[in-house]
């Protein structure tokens, strides 16, 4: 499954890592990079410091290539940015937010950068600043997210950029994969099924609402705040939605959910955690291994797209 994305990141298989906050750490980066897809490094509100860190832990157990994701709202946001030059980071994807500003000093540094996209606007303004390829990501997908799907975005954004696009959000199995690529695709980037992998150092907890999540589990928090995402429902979220419907101010909302991710992911609370996951949770249903879930996924795509759908 050679494309564009495989020969541009010097990959095996056109599958990213979704770098997720706090999941995303060099364990799992790692361990899908080392299995032939592009591991990513999720630096989510982390400081600056702790991202450097996660780079050397990577390249201890993997000579492949792996990428770091900037959240771009991380107060930490300019010192991630030059630790990703500084540390010789190949590629770079970025999230929350536009990286204009740092494409001179990554593009001084070699790093190939591509940002998460949720609008065809803002692929078009990414490709014009210098975008090497753009991750075109649904509203299925967990945590922060848009408003368009993955069905509709990913054909847009492919006729209005000439960079390769990226899929995301909804993706969780070869067949996800093969219809990415018939909407335009030239790989597909995967959050949700890698939270389980056997190499995801989530709680247990988490990983046990993941694979027990049916297909109507997930709900979207702050779309009122400008800041919707994607978790699956607890008992957080029910109080949550509730005081948005009544009004409830920025303050209290966000009273309830900070610090909710490293509650859900380092401590297993599974009351007041955030645990975002996108609603493709409801297929994942086995903890596999990082090289299990790669080779599963691109057997699939590739069975379903030599073969005709059609009896005749
Ligand atoms: O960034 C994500 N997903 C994320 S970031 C995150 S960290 C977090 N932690 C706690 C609470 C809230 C967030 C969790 N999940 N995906 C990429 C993505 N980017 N989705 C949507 C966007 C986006 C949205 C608006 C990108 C740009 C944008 O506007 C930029 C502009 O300047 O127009």
């Amino acid at each position: 499954m050679k494309t564009e994305v495989t020969r541009l990141l010097g990959i095996e298989y056109p599958i990213l890592q979704g770098g997720m906050a706090w999941v995303a750490e060099y364990h799992l980066a790692a361990a899908v990079s080392e299995a032939g897809g592009l591991g990513i490094i999720g630096s989510g509100g982390a400081p600056a410091s702790w991202v450097r860190e996660q780079i050397r832990e990577v390249r201890k157990r993997t000579s492949r290539p792996f990428g770091v994701n900037l959240m771009l709202m991380n107060p930490e946001a300019d010192a991630i940015a030059r630790v990703i030059a500084e540390e010789g980071v190949k590629v770079v994807t970025t999230g929350a937010g536009s990286p204009e500003k740092y494409m001179d000093i990554w593009k001084a540094a070699g790093v190939k950068v591509i940002p998460v996209v949720a609008s065809v606007a803002l692929a078009r303004r990414m490709e014009h600043c210098g975008a090497d390829a753009v991750v075109a990501e649904g509203t299925e997908s967990g945590g922060h997210i848009g408003e368009t799907t993955t069905m509709a975005l990913v054909p847009q954004v492919a006729d209005a950029v000439s960079v390769p696009v990226i899929a995301a959000g909804g993706i969780g199995d070869g067949r996800g994969v093969a219809a990415a690529f018939m909407l335009g695709a030239r790989a597909v980037q995967m959050g949700t099924r890698f939270i389980v992998a056997k190499e995801s150092i989530v709680h247990e907890n988490y990983k046990r609402y993941v694979l027990k999540a049916k297909d109507i589990d997930t709900r979207v928090t702050g779309r009122t705040t400008g800041h919707p995402v994607r978790v699956i429902r607890n008992k957080q979220v029910k109080e949550y939605l509730k005081l948005e419907a009544e009004g409830a101010s920025l303050e209290q909302l966000e009273r309830l959910t900070l610090g909710g991710l490293r509650r859900a992911v380092v401590d297993g609370d599974m009351d007041t955690g955030s645990i975002m996951a996108g609603q493709i949770a409801g297929l994942v249903k086995e903890e596999q291994s990082c090289a299990d879930i790669l080779r599963e996924l691109v057997a699939q795509a590739q069975e379903l797209m030599k073969g005709s759908l059609f009896d005749e």
